[in-house]
């Protein structure tokens, strides 16, 4: 079994996998060039060119799982929301969802494998390249952050509305988190489906509720995603901001939990015991000269001492910014430092 799936099951491996969030992307020369000609939606909708795109991190750095590339908000389609991405400011919901009525509205999607027709087929282009080599990672956003794009229309720094609708209006956030999970949990088992040999689930903006809050509003939406997911893959569960959600989110599901650097790694997985750990160096150490990027990575490996079920990655996804050389040698030193 490869390095990448075996840490997800806390068995132990000859070194300690790595993967990158955002692996693929404008940091890249060979990315900008397709995305010269192509919009980012139209990648996605094209099976070839998101199956080369998805495979250019795995022949370029060595990288021990592929991330297929995609988007979580693709999953709006078959839901009827209207969004697009803007060139300068990311995502934006053409008409963002705030009353009860409007989450009313909101219909559920009758056949979303038909509707992601081209992400299923991209799957099985990359299954066939990679074959079991590399394992392939699919995945989804969480309910919440997709509920925080759609109530607040795009990325967010406070997460006003989105907060003002749970507090004031718990019966209407709980139809929003429930239309939103049953299309999730059908997404992801259709990428199972295709091939996917394991499934990640992006909670990026969770981060900004209290502990308190994603116990009552979110965790029951998330207990009941991890409980219908295809128990046949391992699943990482992401969260960034918030070291204090970690124990509500590992209660809530995955076998892995996606850390960020604001946690220190060590002192994390003793608190959570019993589950495996992605992460989490700053992605900026990736604009630091080498020595002192590789420091960083080490202190990364060491504060995970060999325990089986460490898979290193960074604490978010890779910044535009990021040297393609930069990547290379992280993912060649973390292979020689840990091997074992
Ligand atoms: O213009 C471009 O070329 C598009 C930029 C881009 C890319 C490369 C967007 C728009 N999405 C993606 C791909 C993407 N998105 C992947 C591909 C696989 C890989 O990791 O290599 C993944 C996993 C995502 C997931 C995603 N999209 C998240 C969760 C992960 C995270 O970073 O927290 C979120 C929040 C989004 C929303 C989104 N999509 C795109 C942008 C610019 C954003 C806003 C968030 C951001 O800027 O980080």
């Amino acid at each position: 079994m490869s390095a990448f799936l075996s840490a997800c099951r806390r068995e132990p491996t000859m070194y300690t996998p790595v993967w990158l969030m955002r692996q693929a992307g404008r940091y890249q020369a060979k990315y900008r060039d397709i995305r010269s000609k192509l919009s980012f939606i139209e990648m996605c909708k094209t099976p070839e060119i998101s199956a080369e795109v998805t495979l250019l991190p795995v022949r370029q750095f060595g990288v021990d799982a592929a991330i297929q590339f995609a988007d979580i908000l693709l999953i709006l389609e078959p839901l009827e929301i209207g969004f697009e991405f803007t060139e300068k400011q990311g995502p934006r919901i053409l008409k963002p969802v705030r009353t009860a009525g409007e989450i009313d509205a909101i219909r559920e999607p009758v056949d979303i494998r038909n509707a992601i027709g081209y992400l299923l087929e991209s799957i099985r282009i990359v299954r066939a390249e990679l074959s079991d080599r590399v394992p392939l990672i699919g995945f989804a956003g969480a309910p919440f952050t997709l509920a925080s794009y759609l109530i607040e229309g795009g990325a967010s720094q406070e997460y006003v509305n989105t907060k003002r609708l749970m507090f004031s209006d718990p019966t209407a956030w709980d139809v929003l988190m429930t239309k939103l999970t049953n299309a999730v949990v059908e997404y992801l088992n259709a990428q199972v489906d295709a091939g996917v040999q394991a499934l990640q689930v992006f909670d990026s903006w969770v981060g900004c509720l209290s502990p308190a809050d994603y116990r009552k509003y979110v965790r029951p939406h998330m207990n009941r995603l991890f409980r219908a997911l295809n128990p046949s893959v391992p699943v990482i569960h992401f969260g960034t901001g918030n070291p204090a959600l970690y124990p509500l989110m590992k209660q809530a599901g995955g076998d892995v939990i996606g850390i960020d650097w604001r946690a220190d790694l060590e002192l994390q997985w003793s608190a959570l015991g019993e589950v495996a750990i992605m992460g989490n160096l700053d992605p900026s150490s990736l604009l630091a000269p080498i020595e002192e990027m590789k420091q960083r990575a080490k202190r990364v490996i060491d504060s995970a001492k060999s325990r089986p079920g460490h898979i290193f990655n960074l604490g978010h996804g890779v910044l535009p910014q990021t040297d393609e050389s930069s990547v290379k040698l992280l993912v060649d030193f973390v292979h020689e430092y840990s091997s074992r």
